[in-house]
């Protein structure tokens, strides 16, 4: 009666460690939930469903920006203060350019130090791995290990490099976009779908010769922001400016990102916001599946590659292609 079986003494355990807010027990955890085996991922789906009911309470707050902009720089100053308030903030990353280029835009943790030496903080780098759909998957993921683990505060830090910012607004409550000070021609260098995703818009370098610089942007970005229609009728927008190298101004953006998800929270936006991301991570977790299991059945990837070569050739519509794989998928 009592025969072992490993995976379910692994998830027990993993589970118990990442709800004991062990934080080797996390990182475990979430390298597990990282890796593509087959059986890792067998086992981090059961850790998924194990922890999830644990998981939720976080505030979720997302950071972007072009490289160089000082998320770094403000990601870290964020986390100290939140520590100072009694937080345990969590950093996590999506940049989907890490694995192709061995070199990361994001990646340099390094320059966190300071957070990176508080027990009371968390930071994973973005997982290295090919496109952006996995990177964002396992990057949702590692978000829940640190809920379940008591972190209470996730940032999740992206740069504005093809649909990230918008992959890491899926994922979160708050979506802040960093900005730096200069003429209007930066404002027009930010994507106009950006600003439709950002709940605040954070002038960095607010110091020294760049004030007056900053001031403007500021007012540039809210005479842009006010011609367009908020994202939840519960919170309008705010632009604000601050410096993250010289430590002013966080508490403030904190305080309004707080007050972004309060605000969002009491009307009922946020639960229902909420949701609809969950719903669609599902329907997302079903298309890579479906996908995977069409790639291990031999004749199915075997007529694909067929197909391929007579849609390219124009002899077959994509259509009659896709229907004449489902067909086949049908089949015992
Ligand atoms: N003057 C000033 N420089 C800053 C500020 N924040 C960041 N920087 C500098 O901007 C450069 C890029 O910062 P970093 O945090 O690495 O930017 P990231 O690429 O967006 O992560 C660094 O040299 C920082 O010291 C700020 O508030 N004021
Ligand atoms: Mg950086």
């Amino acid at each position: 009666m009592t025969e072992t079986d490993p995976q379910a003494d692994q998830v027990a355990e993993l589970s118990a460690q990442v709800c004991a807010a062990d934080r080797r027990g996390l990182a475990r955890a979430i390298t597990m939930v990282e890796s593509t085996r087959d059986d890792h991922r067998a086992t981090a789906r059961l850790l998924l469903d194990k922890v999830i009911t644990s998981t939720g309470q976080a505030q979720r707050i997302g950071i972007t920006g072009t490289p160089g902009v000082g998320k770094s720089t403000f990601i870290e100053a964020l986390g100290l203060h939140l520590i100072e308030q009694g937080h345990r903030p969590a950093v996590l990353a999506v940049d989907p350019s890490s694995g192709r280029t061995g070199g990361s835009i994001l990646g340099d943790k390094t320059r966190m130090t300071d957070l990176g030496r508080r027990s009371e903080a968390f930071i994973r780098p973005s997982p290295a791995s090919g496109h952006l759909g996995g990177v964002a998957r396992r990057t949702r993921e590692a978000m829940l290990l640190c809920e379940a683990a008591g972190f209470d505060v996730i940032i999740v830090e992206t740069v504005g490099v093809g649909q990230s910012e918008t992959a890491v607004a899926d994922m979160v409550d708050v979506f802040t976009l960093l900005v730096s000070p200069g003429g209007g021609d930066d404002l027009q260098g930010i994507k106009r779908g950006i600003m439709e995703l950002a709940d605040l818009v954070v002038v960095n370098k607010a110091d020294g010769d760049l004030a007056p610089a900053a001031g403007r942007t500021a007012a540039d970005y809210r005479h842009a922001l006010h011609l367009q229609r908020p994202r939840s009728p519960a919170w309008t927008p705010e632009v604000l400016t601050a410096s993250a190298l010289h430590q002013v101004a966080i508490d403030e953006v904190w305080s309004r990102a707080a007050a972004a998800h309060e605000a969002l929270a009491a009307s009922g936006d946020l639960a229902t916001h909420r949701a609809a991301q969950a719903v669609s991570w599902m329907h997302a977790e079903i298309r890579d599946a479906m996908l995977a299991e069409l790639s291990q059945r031999p004749d199915v990837a075997a007529a694909i590659a067929e197909l391929e070569t007579e849609v390219g050739q124009g002899h077959r519509s994509p259509t009659g292609a896709a229907g004449k794989v489902l067909r086949l998928l049908q089949a015992p």
